[in-house]
């Protein structure tokens, strides 16, 4: 049974009879999804069938061709995999604020169920269908192992204030994950046709931003990802994790970010990895702890993706140091090619522009330069934010927003000792990256 915890009720709804509508929009996998497995428990527990649909939006905060590839390619696996289950899949184009309503009075839903998503976009979504529709509508968080609104309910100031929470709360959550009860045969192989093609080909995005070749899209590669980081990955997790040179990273992010992957399947398999277990105390702190403060972040900050959104000594230490001289200054276009005098940056941005990645430790040291090389914070935050959301696989993500916060406006941080343009947020600089890996060995990793 879905713990009551992951449920949130958005519409008391009046009773009505018609199917079970699951709007499938962050979490796009079958297997290992609470939204999926509460809609279906409301299908078996009141006798009507259960459907999902994916609305699709032409555009998403600046996601281009790479990132809607890699999308599409995974709801494509969904959907065969639903329709072997005798689950209708379909797939809308459009406003979701608009088209769900209208679709749910076309195939005469009587109850609705989606995932949970703290982005200002989503919610905006959901609000108006709130306000257009009468039936009964359920949220349900499929992506955090902890509920992100029943866990806490304000913004942590820190990991340390976040971890309590979790340790206080992981063994209730973090359990078996059961699987979807496949329909009768007879409704197997239903599919309402899909022209996959034709979809990707009508969409008007960026299409100079390609698709990456580094990692396959869809469940089945995001469980082959799982295993292989388990089998060669975890062990030296923990050493190598502020070594970009090395490539210690799981990889599993871009999963993560589009639902193909579920972070509750992934702590189960790390748990029981026979593995160094400080590498696994590591990892599980990154993936629980870090990335579901990020979305207590999001949710409890509409300004999460601008300076208004950092703690207030931050924006003080900041406002101090607003007209201290820059040594260097770049554009934004400066910055997208890669262009600026120091060599480490550029390796990291040519990784972010070539590949549509970049190693969680440059993520750090390269939102930190830009707020030194441009006029203020809020063109650092616009600048890092726009090349981020535009170029990474993963962007447009609770956890992107949250981690240049954190590199800029010291959100979850605390304090440091004060200095030029960044006042008292942490600073990060060329040396001290050249004590802690080796420089010129990581550039050398970024081939074209
Ligand atoms: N969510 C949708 O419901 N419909 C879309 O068409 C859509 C496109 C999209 C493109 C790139 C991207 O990174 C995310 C996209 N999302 C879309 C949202 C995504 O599923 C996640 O909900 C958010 O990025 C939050 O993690």
């Amino acid at each position: 049974m879905t713990d009551p915890d992951r449920v949130y009720r958005l519409l008391e709804g009046t009773p009505a009879p018609g199917c079970v509508l699951y709007w499938m929009q962050r979490d796009q996998r079958v297997s290992d999804n609470w939204a999926l497995l509460f809609a279906q428990e409301k299908a078996l527990e009141t006798g009507r069938s259960l459907r999902v649909v994916f609305c699709l939006t032409p555009g998403f905060i600046g996601a281009a061709m790479r990132q809607y590839d890699f999308m599409l390619k995974g709801l494509q696996q969904v959907e065969s995999t639903l329709s072997r289950m005798g689950i209708l899949f379909e797939l809308i184009t459009g406003n979701p604020g608009e088209m769900i309503p209208d679709y749910i009075k076309s195939i005469h839903a009587g109850i609705l169920v989606s995932d949970f998503n703290p982005l200002r976009i989503c919610m905006q979504w959901k609000k108006m269908v709130m306000d257009a529709i009468n039936i009964s509508f359920f949220e349900v968080d499929a992506h955090n192992i902890l509920p992100c609104r029943a866990i806490s309910g304000k913004s942590e100031y820190a990991a340390f204030t976040f971890r309590k929470k979790v340790e206080k709360e992981l063994s209730r959550y973090l359990t078996e994950i059961p699987p979807v009860i496949p329909r009768s045969p007879s409704l197997a192989g239903m599919t309402i046709p899909i022209d996959w093609k034709g979809i990707q080909d009508d969409l008007q995005v960026d299409r100079d931003i390609a698709p990456v070749d580094w990692i396959l899209p869809g469940e089945e590669a995001a469980e082959a990802g799982l295993a292989a980081f388990i089998e060669n990955g975890l062990d030296g997790y923990a050493a190598n994790l502020n070594d970009p040179g090395k490539r210690g990273q799981s990889g599993l992010s871009p999963w993560l970010h589009f639902g193909q992957l579920s972070a509750q399947r992934v702590a189960l398999e790390v748990q029981r990895a026979d593995a160094d277990p400080a590498s696994k105390a590591v990892f599980l702190e990154e993936l629980i702890v870090r990335r579901e403060l990020a979305d207590n972040f999001c949710l409890y900050n509409p300004a999460y993706d601008l300076p208004g959104g950092f703690q207030p000594w931050a924006l003080k230490t900041l406002e101090k140091h607003r007209d201290d001289p820059r040594e260097y200054c770049y554009s934004v276009e400066q910055f997208r090619d890669a262009a600026t005098h120091d060599d480490l940056w550029n390796a990291a941005q040519h990784d972010l522009v070539l590949h549509g990645r970049m190693h969680g430790f440059m993520r750090m040291y390269w939102a930190k330069k830009i707020l030194e090389w441009t006029p203020s914070a809020e063109e650092a935050m616009a600048v890092a934010l726009y090349l981020n959301d535009r170029y990474q696989l993963d962007g447009r993500d609770p956890s992107g927003y949250a981690g240049i916060a954190w590199s800029i406006g010291g959100t979850h941080d605390r304090p440091w000792g004060e200095r030029d343009v960044f006042g008292m947020i942490r600073y990060m600089n060329y040396k001290g990256c050249q004590r802690k890996f080796d420089v010129q060995q990581y550039i050398s990793t970024i081939k074209n």
